[in-house]
């Protein structure tokens, strides 16, 4: 097997390239970074050979992408057993699995009016009765995996798992916009935002100086 190639747009701003690329480097799975940066006029410039979506993230697997953040890590899952992605048993890998799917499909409000803005810092803007709605989801589901499934461990699921990942750029978020959480959700954003991967992947995006227009609604 070639080397697992991940490309990915700004660090700053690409919450959905953060999933996997958090996900490999925690793992400790090696992979070759291909970092390729918004264009102010909408696009990925570069992105043409490695993506039939021209969007990121894409990981290239022997020459063959696998596109879109879900069917990556599943694929990472399936190609590394051994590192347990998925919690082991079946009732939480459910779960899990769907906490990860309602976040690929859902909180629009959330992601539309707080877009990810790493190193900038926005308290208050973006908040919306329906934005509100999506945290108090999102609160209720952290919540319930740690209370149901986080045993001794500090993640969703106790160790790290995709979903962890797949809830990091939600972090981030959270930090930049100074949402206000109850004590359990901000006790694992805490921990979430303190994984070595998740750590690394913010000094990295606040070391960018690109301006993406269309990701700073409040510049
Ligand atoms: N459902 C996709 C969403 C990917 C996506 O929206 N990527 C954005 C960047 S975070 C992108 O590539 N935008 C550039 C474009 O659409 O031209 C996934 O989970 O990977």
């Amino acid at each position: 097997m070639s080397p697992l190639k991940l490309a990915i747009a700004n660090k700053n701003y690409s919450s959905w390239s953060m999933r996997p690329w958090v996900l490999l480097t925690q793992a400790g799975i090696a992979f070759e970074e291909i970092q390729l940066k918004f264009s102010d006029a909408g696009g990925i410039p570069g992105i043409e050979p490695y993506s039939p979506t021209q969007q990121v993230p894409v990981l290239i697997v022997d020459g063959e992408p696998v596109w879109d953040s879900l069917a990556i890590c599943e694929a990472v899952a399936e190609m590394y057993p051994g590192k347990q992605l998925w919690p082991a048993a079946a009732r939480a890998r459910q779960v899990a699995r769907s906490v990860c799917a309602e976040m690929h499909a859902g909180f629009r409000e959330l992601r539309d009016t707080m877009p990810m803005n790493i190193r900038a810092s926005l308290p208050g803007r973006g908040m919306s009765p329906a934005v509100q709605r999506d945290i108090d989801r999102i609160v209720s589901i952290w919540e319930s995996c740690r209370e149901r499934f986080g045993g001794e461990g500090e993640l969703l699921f106790g160790q790290f798992t995709i979903a962890d990942a797949y809830y990091a750029p939600v972090a981030t978020r959270f930090l930049t916009y100074a949402v206000a959480l109850p004590a359990t959700a901000q006790r694992y954003a805490d921990a979430l935002l303190a994984l070595p991967a998740v750590q690394q992947w913010m000094a990295q995006a606040r070391r960018e100086t690109e301006f993406v227009r269309a990701d700073e609604p409040y510049a």
